[in-house]
């Protein structure tokens, strides 16, 4: 097995917090108890609680305007793969990874997937992206790709969408991310229900090429790159698409696209009615697709989404299992700080809506008890849960304090000296 940060760091630091941890773990142990709630069977389901972390996430983002890298970044699929590696060891919940291509396209896939499988990590969900040309692309997707008006930019589209099919069976994924950055600018400018047509037309092709075990995940987005409409704008059109598609394919939940102030937890509840939520894209947003780190901003609105998840897991949901992933823009941080600590943070979501009393809540909606129902979920929410989060860290090995041991590690300024900055590089976080 393969390590990147020294697990003898990581015992020294977790064993000058231990007692501490240990107090703080049996009082809440005992609070949970008075509410009949057992505190290792909640730490247990938090230590099995895994998110995906994005290949692209590891490198700083940027926004129109600007992009501020820092120092050792990684420069491809494999460095970033380190730098996934670190942030699992320190974190404990990300032990896999979501390649984006054509960016992380190498020439041996298999000893990707091998140094991978030496440092724990999976590939999930592969993106593809036809939302740029690459240097020399023969048709362009200036106005669009899998409903391009051009045949032949469609069917350039649609093979790039094969082909990573392609690269994650080799790699072991088992899923297939779409979103599209197709729409218009000007009212007018797009017949809508014909764009439509032919990115449905496209995306059956796609379709047929999934193998048996595979999902494909329709990602939304309501504005950007187009401005004025986008072929997936919203849940709505994404759930027909979907729909349309087959069982296999499923919609996918990116919390930042979505008008402000959306009720995205109620999509997520219809998207499991109708077996059709794929998965997440989880961050954080003020204003539009900020991508800002998940629950840094509307950390009530990420617990009442896990509410949903926690209460379909409940109640048995039939073919749930929805992916998670981050997905966000980091502009200000250490990317692989804001990734340890947004995955942690959608993990204490989880496990304060795993607190919530499922069948006193169902209680008080049948008896239309509106206050009641509501405290309910806002005491769990009110719980700090962090000494579950921290023992579940602690028993897998990985830091009770990720942070500090990261910061302890000088991982960023050792990966500065190994990793000169290739002034060539591109590639922002903004998907
Ligand atoms: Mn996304």
């Amino acid at each position: 097995m393969l390590r990147r940060i020294d697990e003898a760091l990581i015992n020294r630091a977790n064993q000058s917090l231990l007692n501490e941890l240990e107090a703080d773990y049996a009082a809440l142990g005992d609070k949970l108890a008075r509410q009949n709630i057992d505190i290792e069977a909640i730490t247990r389901s938090a230590a099995d609680f895994q998110i995906a972390v994005p290949s692209w996430g590891t490198g700083t983002g940027g926004t129109r305007f600007a992009r501020f890298p820092g120092t050792g970044e990684p420069r491809n699929i494999f460095e970033k793969l380190e730098d996934c590696a670190v942030i699992n060891e320190l974190s404990g919940c990300t032990d896999s990874v979501s390649p984006h291509f054509p960016w992380d396209k190498v020439d041996d896939f298999s000893e990707l997937k091998q140094t991978a499988d030496e440092y724990g990590i999976k590939w999930v969900s592969v993106n593809s992206n036809t939302f740029q040309d690459q240097p020399g692309q023969e048709h362009s997707y200036k106005y669009g790709s899998l409903s391009n008006t051009s045949k032949e930019a469609r069917e350039l589209a649609i093979q790039h969408n094969l082909d990573c099919i392609g690269y994650g069976q080799q790699l072991g994924a088992k899923s297939l991310t779409v979103w599209v950055g197709d729409g218009s600018n000007h009212p007018g400018q797009q017949h809508f229900q014909r764009a439509f047509e032919r990115y449905l037309a496209s995306m059956e092709q796609i379709y047929k090429g999934l193998p048996d075990d595979w999902e494909m995940h329709i990602e939304h987005k309501m504005f950007e790159p187009a401005f004025y409409s986008t072929i997936i704008q919203d849940w709505g059109s994404n759930i027909l698409a979907a729909m349309q598609l087959g069982p296999k394919c499923k919609s996918l939940v990116d919390l930042g696209h979505h008008a402000p102030n959306t009720n995205i937890e109620m999509i997520v509840s219809r998207l499991i009615q109708f077996k059709k939520l794929g998965g997440f894209h989880f961050n954080d947003s003020k204003y539009g697709d900020d991508d800002l780190d998940s629950g840094s901003l509307h950390p009530y609105q990420q617990f009442l989404i896990f509410n949903e998840l926690v209460d379909a897991e409940y109640r048995k949901e039939q073919d749930f299992n929805p992916a998670y992933m981050l997905d966000q823009s980091h502009n200000v941080t250490d990317p692989a700080e804001s990734l340890i600590n947004s995955a942690i943070e959608v993990q204490r979501s989880f496990v304060k809506a795993l607190l919530v009393n499922r069948e006193a809540l169902y209680g008080y909606q049948e008896d239309n008890d509106a206050l009641m129902a509501s405290l309910e979920l806002k005491n769990a929410f009110n719980l700090d849960v962090s000494p579950i989060l921290a023992m579940a860290r602690y028993r897998k090995g990985a830091a009770i304090n990720p942070l500090a041991v990261y910061r302890s590690s000088g991982y960023r300024s050792k990966m500065a000296e190994l990793r000169p900055r290739d002034p060539n590089a591109t590639g922002s976080g903004i998907v």
